[in-house]
């Protein structure tokens, strides 16, 4: 299997949590920013990442969106499992994905990138760093007055998260879709230090997702500092 993917998203974070849970070997390829639709249009029709190529004969050529890499995978390979046996918990655990795909992944998106080009600057006050960082400000509309919206919707979700992930797992007593989705789509505030302070608990979390998936640790995370 091949994952097309930017190294730095949170999105193809997710799809290498699974893939490591799945204990699936799996090659990568890094698109370049911008020159990545010229790839992904004709494969997949969409322009985001991840995309996995399953590259067997009997199966699809090309899977787009996490959430539906979560899903082949899952019947491509169903043990070990993160389908919860029972069908309500099991619905609630794709309702948080959806959530955390759709709003929670894209509010930490506008946080992130608004600190690193202010407060965050000199994590890399490089050229190139700043530009790339301008470039997704202006591809995905941020400025103040959404960021400001993206950090209120975050801290609802940190509040609805810090009871949940009270127990070891988001949903039921096994590990879900909900704890691979929160532990990638939440990982960029680890470079954020007012989230470390506040949140101590949903990196400790984050933190066990990704030993669980065997994958390396986000920026942030990979010393004691966060
Ligand atoms: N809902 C999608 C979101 C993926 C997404 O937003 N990917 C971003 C990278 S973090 C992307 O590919 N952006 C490039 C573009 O939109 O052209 C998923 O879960 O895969």
């Amino acid at each position: 299997m091949k994952l097309l993917q930017f190294s730095t998203s949170h999105y193809c974070r997710k799809a290498r949590l699974a893939l490591g849970y799945k204990q699936i070997s799996y090659t990568v390829e890094n698109l370049t920013p911008g020159l990545h639709a010229l790839r992904l249009k004709p494969l997949t029709g969409l322009t985001t990442l991840p995309v996995l190529l399953p590259e067997q004969d009997s199966l699809p050529t090309a899977i787009a969106d996490s959430t539906q890499i979560l899903h082949f995978l899952q019947t491509y390979q169903p043990e070990p499992s993160y389908e919860l046996p029972d069908p309500i918990l099991q619905s609630q655990a794709c309702l948080l994905e959806d959530w955390l795909d759709e709003s929670i992944g894209v509010a930490a998106r506008f946080v992130y990138y608004q600190f690193r080009s202010q407060e965050g600057k000199p994590l890399d006050p490089s050229l190139a760093s700043q530009l790339v960082i301008q470039v997704v400000r202006w591809q995905y509309g941020i400025n103040t007055a959404v960021v400001d919206l993206a950090a209120k919707r975050l801290d609802i979700a940190l509040t609805e998260l810090a009871y949940r992930w009270k127990q070891p797992y988001l949903v039921g007593n096994q590990f879900s879709v909900a704890d691979i989705a929160a532990a990638a789509l939440l990982s960029p505030l680890a470079r954020i230090p007012v989230y470390c302070q506040t949140y101590p608990w949903l990196f400790e979390r984050i933190v066990e997702v990704h030993h669980r998936c065997a994958e390396s640790l986000p920026p942030g995370l990979e010393t004691a500092s966060c």
